[in-house]
């Protein structure tokens, strides 16, 4: 059976060369979510590029747009297109490859980046699904700073209110936004209350260990009647201590140092993994 816990460490590291290459990224963001989409793509979603045309596949939207090179090195490593083709072209003047989620690209369901909008759109997409008698489920992941916008508690208010059991919400809860801690620039205490008394059904888990994600991702398969949010309690930064845990590493490029010391400690990490 595939390491996907290996995977994620090695799909880091194509983050940290592609933002090198593109001098620009959301460096911090990135590492937080990779166990995330390591396991919505490796475990838990029907997607790939050979179904894309399927209306019956899941969907997916990474309303925290910021973190695309996170989505682009796992939809690399799905096959949607090559890896080394992202790492050169990223952000360079011209590129498909564009610092938050387009739709012309193969893999993505949705535009984003203005924060707010991925659970909403969502919620639609699950309400139509079920509309047209389909089994797809839709995933939406979004940042805890995200939760700051209004939009997203009228998509919790409405996915409760029509039973979308097909819907499944993710947030990335790093406990950091941009400008430093969500405690203090929008506090999120209680979130798993929060969303419980809207009526969802609540998983919290470590959002960084993937054996926890993959069976939050199988449980919320087996919720009726309601939409379930999976609180993932990650590190920002997560995979070295250059970055972990720290505000100003939200976007930002590493340096010579820097990115030696951070692929090491990644290395270091996947060859852990391997070995575990
Ligand atoms: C509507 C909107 N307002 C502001 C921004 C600018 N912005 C980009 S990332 C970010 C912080 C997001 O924090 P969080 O959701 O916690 O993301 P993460 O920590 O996972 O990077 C902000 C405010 C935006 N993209 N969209
Ligand atoms: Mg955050």
């Amino acid at each position: 059976m595939e390491n996907l816990k290996a995977k994620a460490f090695a799909l880091r590291q194509d983050v940290i060369r592609m933002i090198r290459e593109g001098k620009a990224g959301h460096i911090g963001g990135d590492m937080s979510v990779m166990d995330i989409l390591v396991s919505l793509y490796f475990h838990t979603m029907n997607v790939g590029p050979e179904n894309m045309d399927d209306p019956g596949r899941d969907k997916f939207v990474l309303s925290k747009g910021h973190s695309v090179e996170a989505l682009y090195a796992v939809l690399a490593a799905k096959g949607f297109f090559p890896i080394e083709q992202v790492i050169s072209e990223f952000s360079k003047f011209g590129s498909k490859f564009i610092g938050h989620p387009n739709n012309k690209l193969p893999g993505i369901e949705m535009n984003s980046g203005s924060l707010g909008h991925g659970l909403p759109v969502c919620v639609g997409m699950a309400k139509g699904e079920k509309m047209n008698g389909s089994t797809a489920r839709v995933y939406v992941v979004m940042g805890d700073g995200e939760l700051a916008e209004g939009s997203v508690w009228e998509g919790v208010m409405a996915a409760s209110q029509y039973k979308l059991d097909n819907l499944c919400a993710v947030v990335d809860r790093n406990r950091l936004q941009i400008s430093g801690s969500t405690e203090d620039v929008m506090h999120q205490d209680c979130l798993e209350d929060r969303f419980a008394s809207f009526g969802w059904y609540v998983l919290s888990v470590d959002g960084n260990d993937i054996d926890a994600l993959n069976a939050a991702f199988d449980t919320a398969k087996t919720v009726k009647n309601k939409p379930t949010v999976v609180i993932a309690n990650t590190t920002k930064g997560c995979g070295s201590p250059v970055m972990e845990n720290k505000a100003n590493w939200h976007h930002r490029v590493p340096s010579d140092e820097e990115y030696t010391q951070i692929m090491k400690d990644l290395e270091e990490r996947k060859e852990a993994a391997l070995h575990e």
